[in-house]
């Protein structure tokens, strides 16, 4: 696979990247308090210990990577062909924080730094705006500066010190997004104490595992409860092959179906469509972590070719084979450009 990568739709398309990552200074510098203090969760302890304070080379180089939004990055978006970066902060955003303040502080602060970035390169980048759900009425009111600062979608990462955004509580988070018409992005983080401890021993509680997991058991819960009945236009984007619940769907579907008709469950009641309904009309999958064209596919045939969205993962990927592996799918050229291009410009307004 040796064609030159180049910016500017010479292949037919744009190349819009859903899922990239930044950091800022601040947010990695608590990352790296907590975690010294002993007073992150396992899972960040993991992570960050590992991104934030370990000499290694993929360590050192994508924490370098994460935090510059200027000429670096666009170098290497030049180099692999992307056109234009979907930014947002990286896992676990503001959201390991202990002290509340803190996490609304860095916050705001984040989304100030890449709104900043924005304006220095608005045809290259566009961004989501960064939350605490630790504070849901502060965060809502935070999606609307977000929207107003020209943000086009919002980014959760995954749990919060344990609890889910099916809680009733964080409805202030869905009422703005409604509000705003806005999508969410449901990316993973390291899954919470209460789950990881089989996976930390094994060393599959990051991305090789327990984040897809903890994420796409993350986006079932709130398709089970119930959210898209509550909000029908919400449009909630899964990564790595939307958490590979597409290849689960008709299991998903027939289990979820019959535990709802036992009553097995007080907290499964009935929804008013299948799963399939919710995945092809409310579910978004991007194709971050999987240039693979048989999983590619798979996600396409399951959620509809308007629902799949190319993403690289820069930093924590960048593999310029991976882009070429995109080019190359063997899918009908306007199939392509949806992935590519349009369906990134139709779900985020570009
Ligand atoms: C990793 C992967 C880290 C992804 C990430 O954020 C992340 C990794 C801290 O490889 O450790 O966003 N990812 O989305 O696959
Ligand atoms: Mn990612």
């Amino acid at each position: 696979m040796t064609h030159e990568l180049k910016t500017g739709g010479d292949r037919g398309y744009l190349r819009i990247a859903t899922e990239e990552a930044f950091a800022t200074q601040a947010q990695v510098d608590l990352l790296i308090k907590l975690v010294k203090d002993g007073k992150a969760d396992r899972g960040i302890t993991s992570l960050w210990g590992f991104y934030g304070l370990n000499a290694d080379e993929r360590a050192m180089k994508t924490q370098a990577r994460l935090l510059d939004l200027g000429e670096g990055r666009i170098a290497d978006m030049d180099a692999t062909g992307i056109d234009i970066a979907i930014l947002s902060l990286t896992s676990p955003g503001v959201q390991a924080y202990v002290d509340v303040e803190d996490a609304r502080r860095v916050c705001a602060e984040s989304n100030d730094i890449l709104a900043e970035a924005i304006a220095r390169y608005p045809t290259r980048y566009y961004g989501l705006t960064a939350v605490a759900p630790q504070d849901p009425e502060w965060s809502a009111q935070e999606i609307r500066r977000g929207a107003e600062l020209g943000f086009r979608g919002v980014m959760i990462n995954s749990h919060t010190h344990g609890e889910y955004l099916d809680n009733p509580k964080f409805d202030p988070i869905f009422r703005a997004l409604a509000d705003t018409d806005q999508p969410l992005y449901i990316h993973p983080t390291t899954p919470p104490d209460s789950m990881i401890g089989p996976m930390v021993e094994a060393g599959l509680d990051g991305a090789i595992f327990g984040f897809g997991v903890e994420t796409g058991l993350h986006l079932l819960r709130l398709m089970t409860s119930g959210i898209f009945d509550r909000y029908p236009s919400l449009q909630i984007i899964g990564g790595h092959g939307c958490e590979a619940l597409p290849y689960w769907l008709y299991r998903l579907n027939f289990m979820h179906q019959a535990g709802v008709r036992s009553k097995r469950y007080e907290c499964l009641k009935p929804l008013k469509h299948d799963l399939y309904h919710y995945m092809r009309t409310n579910m978004i999958g991007t194709t971050s972590g999987l240039a693979s064209e048989p999983s590619i596919k798979l996600a396409i045939e399951m959620m509809g070719e308007d629902r799949v969205m190319y993403a690289m993962d820069y930093p924590y990927e960048y593999v310029a084979d991976e882009v070429r592996t995109h080019d190359l799918l063997d899918i009908p050229a306007d199939t392509k450009k949806k992935l590519m291009q349009t369906n990134a410009e139709r779900v985020f307004k570009l």
